[in-house]
């Protein structure tokens, strides 16, 4: 390819939002092949290779779009699949964040698996959810107003998924994508997921603000997570760029838990790198039976406050964190368990 090519043209114009809808008989087949899986957590070599055997048969139409959407860089960075099958009894939302002790299906692990499989390897970090390949998104009381999956009753910023690197780079280890599956949504249906592409957000922004924050005057707190671990408020990175790679196709990082801009500069610019995803952002309320599937390096997301009331019917998601290839951070592999925990 030469570097005409390589410009990728009017990429930004393509539409950066994809919505999926899985036809009823298709539905109700998933739902049939899944409802013998069993515990994932007891074999998850097996599970993911059935899940994925499962999720092979979905119209070829639909395969290839999530196939595309996990293997092009000029895909759009966010696509919402509705009408999964869903558990026909839900425990109560567990209200310390989860794991749930009471879910006798596993159904909805099925679908969380069977989309991510599409995407490449789920990935556990011990510092996230004690390493678990399947995490839960739960408002939890102790964490409503940090800016975490576990808050509620605050907008979580605009960010993307970072895992602290001693080499001082918070996205070289990080999930490449994540799956949300929605159990359960929030009591007033008002909680909103954002996802802002880094194409529409680099359109749209001020040429000074896109200069500056390609430049690297910018230092990421780790998350929330691995601070509250290692008993810090802030473990800062390297100064990095927020926005890095082609014009065509940027890669975008920011922390949620607070960046550090080197100069005034470089503040101005933050802030406004936050306005301009709010408006170029697409809005998702996930219901039961959707799932939405994020691209963690071409956009940002962010969710906006709501109230939980702790009472067994909160928000819940399940989540996975997925790399197309553990191969670049195999030093960090725990041996024991074979599969990544960092
Ligand atoms: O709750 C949501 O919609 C998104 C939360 C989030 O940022 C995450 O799970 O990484
Ligand atoms: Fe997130």
């Amino acid at each position: 390819m030469n570097a005409a090519e390589n410009t990728g043209g009017d990429l930004h114009l393509k539409p950066t939002f994809i919505d999926l809808v899985i036809p009823e008989g298709v539905r109700e087949s998933l739902g049939q092949q899944l409802a013998d899986l069993g515990d994932p957590a007891r074999d998850m070599d097996r599970a993911t290779a059935r899940c994925h055997q499962i999720f092979a048969t979905l119209p070829i139409d639909l395969l290839q779009t999530i196939l595309d959407f996990g293997r092009h860089a000029d895909t759009p960075g966010v696509a919402r699949v509705g009408n999964l099958p869903v558990e026909r009894e839900l425990p109560d939302t567990p209200d310390d964040g989860g794991p749930c002790q009471t879910k006798s299906t596993c159904l909805s692990e099925g679908v969380l698996l069977g989309l991510s499989g599409m995407l490449g390897e789920p990935v556990g970090f011990t510092t996230e959810k004690n390493g678990q390949l399947i995490h839960d998104v739960i408002p939890v009381a102790d964490g409503a107003t940090s800016q975490t999956n576990r808050s509620s009753t605050v907008f979580l910023n605009f960010h993307n998924d970072i895992v602290y690197d001693a080499a001082g780079s918070y996205n070289l280890s990080n999930p490449d994508f994540l799956v949300l599956n929605c159990l359960r949504a929030d009591h007033e249906g008002v909680a909103g997921t954002y996802y802002a592409d880094a194409r529409d957000a680099c359109q749209a922004l001020d040429a000074t603000s896109l200069k500056l924050l390609r430049e690297p005057l910018f230092r990421l707190n780790a998350p929330g997570s691995y601070a509250r671990m290692a008993g810090k408020d802030e473990i800062l990175s390297d100064p990095v760029p927020i926005i890095s790679g082609p014009d065509w196709s940027p890669e975008i990082a920011s922390s949620a838990n607070g960046v550090h801009a080197v100069s005034r500069d470089a503040e101005v610019a933050l802030q406004r790198l936050q306005s301009t995803c709010r408006e170029v952002a697409h809005e998702i309320f996930l219901r039961p039976g959707q799932a939405l599937l994020i691209n963690n390096r071409k956009g940002l997301h962010a969710r906006s406050e709501f109230e939980p009331r702790y009472d067994g019917r909160d928000r819940w998601l399940q989540r996975t964190y997925i790399r197309r290839n553990h191969w670049s951070i195999r030093d960090r592999i725990v041996a024991e368990t074979r599969r990544l925990h960092i």
